[in-house]
């Protein structure tokens, strides 16, 4: 007979616990600190005998028996955790087969169980030996965490004067945050004697990002030899080392690296005095939220929203080498954030510039052998031209999108490519990199050809128009692309 629902005349009980030895009656303390509604059953008469004494429900009962749950309540919760490893396979398979509502959870009393247990029907199986290796490793893991941020806490004691707190090049949240934190870490830990300041190189691009800058108010400063020689003490987040996806010296003394990309192939001259690479980590905002956590700094609301966004950015919204500890950093950030805040981040609004940017790269299109070329004209905007590009690559039939367009000074061209045949960065470099800066990445590259005296040129649509096809020109052959057809096949 099915279990039935509410009106089952049978008795229930919450959780029915099979086999009170030591680990039976372990886990009974522990239900009791929640309910007494606990009944247990054992074969050994006199072990239930000393239960009920001790006021708890008890009945003596085989567990192998084949009709184990004859006359027994209706379970919601059961608890299969003898020694014997026949009569555990026969309580799941009751349980399953009378009681298949019935949530189970079953010792295994050696590793080969595991797996039949499983099979037969248990929601959870617990090998205690495993458990317990797992508990070991964990607590190891915690205790590590722990003594790593007292370690980066003591590590700023006594310092003073300017700190220093370098993103790498063209920082994003992850860098960002991870940086802020660190300025409240230092400052707590330094009691005032120390000033933070964070600085960057390059650009913060893509307006969500400049929208997490601006709502969150984050003060940031461009990186100058200057400003360098000013701090006495240099710190860098979410970069392994100087030279690293960020313009210092290679040689440049930084005291602190905190960072959870890969460290293969690095090699120091020195030793920072404090350094914590977690390349298991899904974000460095996560490895500094368990900072805080460890050290018991209070988070404010403008912190707490950073890295909980910088772990969700880095991870692409908990999507890319996340990992339970960055899931567990962002649960505990959540509710100290200011969700109102996170919407607005989320939700920038396009500049009127960037959309009509992005209308011109539609409509200007033209496209050969799968390569996507846009022209969007005169432009204020520069990063409006990456924008389209992102967008243009995913149009059907486009391998790489090419768009470009000229400001007062320059005329910048940005790619995207998913051609793995191409390194879109080097073919850059070797088309534009005699009249300007070029490169990037073998997806995505950028250039910038100085106008030098053509800058003077008033209609600089019409001066793009004029000088783009010879610099275009050096592209086409690079790539393959033979120049005499007609470009538009849309
Ligand atoms: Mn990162």
């Amino acid at each position: 007979m099915a279990d039935g629902g509410k009106g089952d005349p049978r008795p229930k009980v919450r959780y029915m616990v099979f086999g009170c030895g030591s680990i039976g009656y372990n886990v009974i303390e522990e239900l009791l600190k929640e309910t007494n509604n606990i009944l247990v059953i054992d074969s050994d008469e006199k072990r239930v005998e000393d239960l009920k004494d001790q006021k708890y429900q008890a009945l003596a009962r085989d567990i192998s028996d084949p009709d184990l749950f004859k006359d027994l309540p209706i379970p919601e919760i059961v608890f299969i955790l003898s020694s014997n490893k026949e009569a555990n396979l026969n309580a799941v398979e009751q349980t399953k087969k009378t009681h298949p509502q019935a949530f189970s959870i079953a010792r295994a009393v050696d590793l080969f169980s595991v797996d039949t247990l499983a099979e037969a029907g248990a929601d959870v199986v617990l090998y205690p030996q495993q458990v317990v290796a797992k508990s070991a490793v964990h607590h190891m893991k915690t205790l590590t965490a722990a003594r790593s941020a007292h370690r980066l806490y003591s590590v700023f004691e006594g310092w003073t004067g300017t700190l220093g707190v370098l993103t790498h090049r063209n920082p994003d949240p992850d860098s960002i945050s991870s940086a802020m934190a660190l300025c409240a870490i230092a400052q707590e830990a330094a009691q005032g004697q120390l000033t933070c300041r964070i600085l960057y190189e390059g650009t913060v691009g893509h307006q969500e990002n400049r929208a997490f800058v601006n709502l969150l108010d984050i003060q940031m400063e461009r990186m100058t030899p200057e400003k360098l020689a000013e701090c006495n003490h240099l710190a860098l987040v979410d970069s392994p080392g100087p030279g690293i996806n960020n313009d210092l010296n290679p040689g440049t003394q930084v005291d602190i690296i905190i960072d959870h990309h890969s460290i293969e192939g690095i090699e120091r001259s020195y030793k920072p005095d404090f350094i914590d690479i977690r390349p298991e980590s899904g974000a460095t905002a996560s490895i500094f939220a368990q900072y805080l956590q460890e050290l018991d700094i209070r988070i404010d609301t403008k912190i707490a929203t950073a890295l909980y966004y910088g772990i969700r950015a880095d991870t692409r919204e908990f999507r890319r080498n996340v990992t339970p500890n960055d899931l567990y950093n962002a649960a505990y950030l959540l509710p100290l954030s200011d969700t109102d805040l996170l919407d607005k981040i989320m939700s920038p609004s396009f500049s009127q510039e960037t959309l009509e940017v992005m209308g011109n790269a539609i409509s200007t299109r033209s496209i050969k052998n799968g390569y996507l070329f846009s022209n969007v004209g005169f432009i204020r905007n520069r990063d409006a031209i990456p924008q389209a590009a992102d967008m243009l690559v995913n149009l059907e039939g486009v391998t790489t999108a090419l768009v470009y367009g000229i400001t007062d000074a320059h005329i910048i061209i940005s790619a995207r490519n998913k051609d793995i045949r191409v390194h879109i960065g080097n073919v850059l470099k070797e088309a534009f990199g005699d009249f300007g800066d070029a490169g990037g990445h073998g997806t995505m590259a950028a250039a910038q050809i100085p106008l030098n005296y053509f800058s003077m040129v008033r209609d600089k649509e019409d001066l793009l128009k004029m000088i783009i096809d010879p610099i275009l020109h050096k592209f086409t052959d690079i790539v393959g692309i033979d120049d005499n057809g007609d470009k538009n096949e849309v």
